[in-house]
């Protein structure tokens, strides 16, 4: 039987077509594992380049007298689809549920989870602590700029012309634009500056303490670009070389320990007469027990380098407009890096600025 636009065999085809379709829609549901693999597999095969609009597409090879009959057939066949899409989505949810509720259970008398607290760095605890013993010692802070005019840095500090300090080799000079072409201009090498700007603009007696980062050109274990420093000075009438060795001397015990051996041996900085350099007792090594002999901490010696010191020299007092004739004064300053890399035996000092978690979180 034919008729002017179908044929019995395309109404064959549509059949088999459709008997087939159902059970592989259902089972193809059956096997999705999770809702995203279901609802994938739902839009394959009812969506609009799905089979079974390919099926109603075809529907056009049929006689036309059962097209009605074949359209509500694959109707028919979409809601069933549709039912077993729904059902096995329950069925999904369901076990995702079930899974949920016999999991371990949450404790809520659990206590949460604390935000971790950050603390200073090391070279800042360190620093506090320096300037504390100091201030506890009757000294005040004061704070210096670390761009520095050459005059408060070297000059006024009665560094001579030609000291290799001065060298573009071991200072970082900075080019101010629109600075008098006379006004030198550097990042300050030590916290000796504050010395100047504070003598020059106060009357002793004083007795001040300061800190902060200064520059010079080096770099390797023991030596960075930027580094820290603490300076002190005390200026009065009759101040003598006992006074320093006082002052210093109970500084050391109260960083190192009350029983900590103190030794000065002569030194030379341009802005101090006599210049000294004070150290302590190893801390990492000791005679009795043998560990001096190999101790790498001092090489052996018993003794490490803290500081720089001295009996503050006339011209600089001058310089600063200070009588030298009626005041004397002590000066002393230390790298706070080092202090550190002898109390924890760093073996680099770079460990210190990497900031490395896993280093600075052990301060
Ligand atoms: C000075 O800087 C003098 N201003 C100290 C002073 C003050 C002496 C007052 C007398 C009176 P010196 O160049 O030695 O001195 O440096 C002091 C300390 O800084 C050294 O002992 C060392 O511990 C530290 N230091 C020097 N260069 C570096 C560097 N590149 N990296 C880390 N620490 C350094």
């Amino acid at each position: 039987m034919s008729s002017d636009s179908g044929s019995s065999d395309g109404e064959l085809r549509i059949e088999a077509s459709l008997a087939a379709f159902g059970p592989r829609a259902v089972a193809a549901f059956g096997t999705a594992a999770t809702e995203q693999e279901l609802r994938f597999a739902r839009a394959e095969i009812l969506g609009k380049k799905g089979e079974l609009t390919a099926i109603l597409r075809g529907l056009g090879q049929a006689p036309a007298d059962q097209r009605r009959a074949l359209g509500e057939r694959v109707n028919g066949v979409r809601a069933e689809v549709e039912l077993a899409f729904e059902a096995r989505l329950s069925a999904i949810t369901s076990a995702l549920r079930a899974a949920d509720l016999n999991a371990a259970p949450f404790d809520m008398s659990l206590p949460g989870r604390s935000a971790e607290r950050g603390h200073l760095h090391p070279i800042t605890q360190v620093s506090n602590e320096i300037l504390d013993i100091f201030r506890s010692l009757g000294f005040e802070v004061a704070w210096g700029p670390q761009i520095e005019l050459e005059e408060h840095n070297f000059t006024k500090l009665a560094f001579p012309p030609d000291h290799p300090a001065t060298d573009m080799q071991d200072s970082f000079w900075v080019k101010v634009t629109g600075a008098p072409s006379d006004a030198r201009v550097l990042l300050r090498t030590h916290t000796s500056n504050v010395q100047v700007r504070e003598m020059s603009t106060h009357t002793p007696p004083m007795a001040i303490v300061s800190g902060g980062s200064v520059f010079r050109r080096d770099d390797d274990v023991t030596h960075s670009p930027m580094f820290h420093q603490i300076e002190g000075f005390l200026v009065d009438e009759s101040v003598s070389f006992a006074e320093l060795k006082g002052v210093l001397t109970e500084f050391a015990r109260r960083l190192y320990g009350p029983s900590t051996p103190v030794r000065f041996r002569p030194s030379y900085f341009p802005f101090v007469e006599p210049g000294a350099e004070a150290d302590v007792g190893c801390v990492f090594c000791s005679e009795d027990d043998g560990t001096r002999a190999t101790c790498r901490v001092c090489k052996a010696t018993g003794w490490l380098e803290i500081l720089g010191c001295g009996m503050i020299h006339p011209d600089v007092l001058t310089h600063c407009g200070i009588d030298p004739e009626r005041y004397t004064g002590f000066a002393f300053g230390m790298g706070v890096e080092r202090v550190l890399m002898l109390r924890y035996n760093i073996p680099d000092i770079r460990l210190l600025f990497e900031n490395d978690p896993r280093f600075v979180a052990q301060f």
